[in-house]
């Protein structure tokens, strides 16, 4: 056992003196949510006692620490994750059942924290569980959102955001920490001063206003190693509390801009994903979080250490895209302004701390704040980042003689903007990309000036997932399966050992026994469908799965054409040959993206039209799962039987949806983009269904002005007939308009964007056909459970602890830490 505080009876009086002394209550008498709280206080007392360990073992160790900074952490439920890794969950599963607690049950009560959008978000979770499990020394860094991402909601049909107040039951896993409290100051003006008796010039910033910077730190808990690491959440907090006597002294205003501008700087997270919207609060959010966390970061160092210079053999700042790329000039302001270094020490000592992550080469996701704006906002910070950009751009002239194009090109500051990219590869030793086929994009296409310049940086890190989350709690029946059958639990913790199922691919019982597996959790997201959807789906159908956010890129268009494509055959040939199909989506769009809602609002009418077809039999079902997020995804990934992956190829950096497919035994249906080049090398292309244009026709059509999508529409009559479909009312009770924008898109964009962006039309036929071969497929039983079975056993690369050990090795030189008990 883990901990003796996991035996049944001490763990059963813990959690009824929790409900007594936190509700007044009885086990009988609590609520289910009082239950959540009762238990998880009772978990977190036991994490309290290795997360002290640990801390002492850093101050034994003095280990090199990562700071992952992020916007975004999607981290999904604590408590049953906690329980896992601690290895405790059966035991305390047991234990609560004999008091009449179901533990399932009271997992529900727990809302997922989604401080995070989608894949950005949720890799950051995936990477700290692997940071612990592996024994390294982490903290993430990020805000506290008062709201995280909003909830969905369908109404007739359309998405409906309601606010999401993660915070309105308290928090039991997190710990207050105001004692570790830093001060972030905005605005104002700098006042040059120079000093005689020290020869220095020095920068103060005046007139500015300033926020205290809270934080909030939550355990993050190895498996099995009593490891535990902080994921630190910075909250705001007025910097004198309102205090009526100023408005005596004339600060009236002042008291209260401060006390609001603390409200809200951390009051709801950004929806936006892959998309930058250029608002001035975003800014003060990512300044906010980062100064905060720099500061505590260099505060923690000093405690122990007295050479500054010293910093990077102990320090790495590893930034999650572009968002947390000020660090770098905040950085440097401490050490020039703060500790008094000279430029270039201060630089070399930048330059060997920062890294930068790519996750998208989409044009509209770059950070570019305009000057204005920035320079206002943090002007000493932004003086800073023009003498980098002079001292670069010296460099770039003495490579590049004469060349201004270059200097155009690859400038910080140009044409009245900030170019966070660009920062952050100048100042970052390492830049890389999440999969290898988007690493070769960003060198070859996105940032080829830069790999030109300094190759010496670039590097790939393909991304991968916690099969800790993934399998063991999200499909226990196929976790124990595994278990059994390679003959231990080490895959836990050593994702390779799935291969040891290979054997197996050709043993009929095995195969039988994997199915059934997938067959019952089928059923329980069936009965998700009905309990939330109000929806009857068939588990024998096949379980052809789209969850992601919604994105064009992403082509649940696609998808959905092809869904009223099949339709219209169906209709047409009743008499055709038809292997039942549950057509399944889940998806946020962003609030402001129209076109995305709009494709959500179409799905869920396709859905209306050919679920209530009583004459197709139920060949056809089509499901728009409401508030797609980590929880529902988890029996969601279980259930599936198709994994789709349809992104215009180049444009998906990895993805990493389609690892938690594959883990789960779900062959993949997708383009040659991001990581599925990766999953087909692995699981072989016979176990797989590819189609579509490659990346390099998609670039080389983009290069040369797109393509033609309307010959497509004139030549093919069932493509013409499911685009003329999207005007002629067929799915909008004769409103010829409600998806005239789709239509326009595919054809003739009203906003002077090329037809078809994302090669819908171009890739439909294909897509068609691959389809057709997956129905061939998975009508041979034990060929599907063949290809399904080898998905799992091929999934050992996409493991999240073998990407942490890459980035351990190449970027961040961290030191293993054996936390003594
Ligand atoms: C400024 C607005 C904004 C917000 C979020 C721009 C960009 C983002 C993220 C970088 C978008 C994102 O989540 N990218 C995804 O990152 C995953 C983890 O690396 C990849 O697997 C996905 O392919 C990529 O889309």
């Amino acid at each position: 056992m883990y901990n003796p505080r996991f035996e049944k009876e001490t763990f059963k009086k813990e959690v009824k003196h929790n409900v007594k002394t936190l509700y007044r209550k009885t086990i009988e008498e609590a609520t289910p949510q009082q239950l959540f709280q009762a238990v998880s206080y009772a978990v977190k007392e036991v994490i309290i006692d290795d997360w002290i360990a640990t801390q002492n073992q850093f101050k034994k160790d003095d280990p090199k620490i990562v700071y992952y900074m992020s916007m975004e952490f999607l981290m999904g439920r604590a408590l049953g994750n906690n329980l896992i890794n601690m290895t405790a969950y059966k035991e305390v599963k047991a234990a609560l059942d004999e008091m009449g607690i179901d533990l399932n049950a009271i997992e529900d009560e727990e809302p997922d924290p989604a401080l995070g959008n989608g894949g950005l978000g949720r890799l950051a979770a995936c990477f700290l569980d692997s940071l612990a499990t592996l024994g390294y020394a982490a903290y993430g860094c990020g805000i506290r959102y008062r709201y995280g991402m909003f909830k969905q909601k369908i109404e007739n049909g359309y998405q409906v955001e309601t606010p999401d107040n993660w915070l309105k039951e308290g928090n039991p896993f997190e710990l207050r920490r105001e004692e570790y409290a830093k001060e972030v100051r905005f605005g104002g003006n700098i006042r040059v001063e120079y000093d005689d008796s020290t020869n220095r010039t020095k920068f103060v910033q005046e007139n500015y206003e300033s926020v205290l910077a809270i934080p909030y730190d939550m355990p993050i808990v190895g498996y099995g190693n009593h490891h535990v690491n902080t994921l630190r959440i910075w909250d705001a907090k007025a910097i004198t509390d309102f205090q009526l006597d100023s408005f005596d002294r004339g600060d009236y205003h002042k008291a209260v801009e401060q006390e609001n501008l603390a409200k809200t700087i951390v009051e709801v997270l950004y929806p936006n994903d892959n998309h930058y919207a250029g608002k001035e609060l975003r800014l003060k959010q990512q300044y906010f979080f980062i100064s905060a966390s720099i500061q505590a970061a260099i505060t923690k160092y000093k405690k122990t250490h007295d050479d500054i210079h010293k910093l990077p053999e102990k320090v790495i700042f590893q930034m999650n895209d572009t968002h947390p790329t000020v660090a770098v000039a905040e950085l440097m302001r401490i050490l020039l302004d703060e500790e008094e270094l000279g430029w270039n020490e201060a630089w070399d000592i930048t330059t060997k701390t920062c890294a930068y992550t790519n996750h998208t080469i989409m044009a509209e996701a770059l950070e570019k704040w305009p000057i204005d704006l920035f320079s206002r906002l943090l002007p000493r910070v932004y003086q800073i980042i023009q003498e980098i950009d002079r001292r670069f751009l010296i460099q770039v002239r003495e490579r590049y003689p004469g060349n201004e194009e270059k200097v155009r090109k690859m400038a910080i500051l140009y044409n009245g903007q900030v170019r966070m990219a660009h920062l952050a590869i100048v100042a970052g030793f390492s830049v890389n990309g999440v999969a290898r086929l988007h690493t070769e994009i960003l060198k070859n296409q996105e940032l080829r000036d830069f790999y030109e310049m300094m190759p010496q940086k670039f590097n790939n890190k393909t991304n991968g997932i916690t099969q800790r989350r993934f399998l063991m709690h999200g499909n226990p029946l196929l976790a124990d399966w595994v278990t059994e059958k390679i003959g231990t639990k080490d895959w836990i913790t050593d994702l390779s050992l799935m291969s040891g199922l290979k054997k197996y691919a050709d043993d009929s019982k095995a195969l039988a026994e994997f199915m059934d597996i997938k067959y019952k959790n089928k059923v329980r997201l069936a009965e998700y469908i009905r309990k939330h959807n109000g929806i009857e789906v068939d588990p024998r159908s096949i379980f052809d799965v789209q969850v992601k956010r919604l994105h064009e890129y992403k082509r649940q268009l696609l998808n959905i054409l092809h869904v009223m494509y099949l339709y219209n055959q169906i209709k047409e040939h009743p008499e055709m040959s038809f292997f039942p199909r549950t057509f399944i989506f889940g998806a946020k769009a962003s609030a402001g993206y129209i076109r995305a809602k709009e494709i959500i609002k179409l799905i869920n009418s396709v859905a209306d039209i050919v679920n209530n077809d009583r004459s197709i039999n139920g060949k056809l079902k089509v499901v728009f799962i409401e508030d797609y997020r980590v929880s529902n995804a988890e029996i969601i990934f279980a259930a599936a039987d198709v994994s789709e992956q349809i992104s215009t190829a180049s444009k998906e950096a990895s993805g990493t949806g389609n690892m938690k497919f594959m883990l789960n035994g779900a062959p993949t249906l997708g383009t040659m983009d991001g990581a599925n080049v990766e999953i087909v090398e692995e699981v072989g292309m016979e176990n797989a269904f590819i189609f579509g244009l490659s990346s390099e026709e998609v670039i080389n059509y983009e290069n040369n002005g797109g393509y033609h999508p309307q010959d497509i529409y004139n030549s093919d009559p069932d493509i013409r007939k499911v685009v003329d479909q999207l005007i002629n009312g067929t799915y909008s009770n004769g409103d010829h308009e409600m998806y005239r924008d789709l239509y326009n898109s595919l054809l003739c964009p009203k906003d002077g964007s090329k037809a078809d962006m994302y090669f819908i039309l171009k890739d439909f036929r294909a897509y068609a056909e691959a389809q057709k071969k997956v129905e061939e497929a998975y009508k041979d039983k034990e060929r599907w459970a063949k290809m399904a079975l080898l998905n799992t056993a091929c999934c050992g690369k996409f493991t999240s602890d073998r990407t942490i050990q890459e980035y351990v090795d190449d970027i961040w030189h961290l030191d293993k830490v054996t936390v003594e008990i």
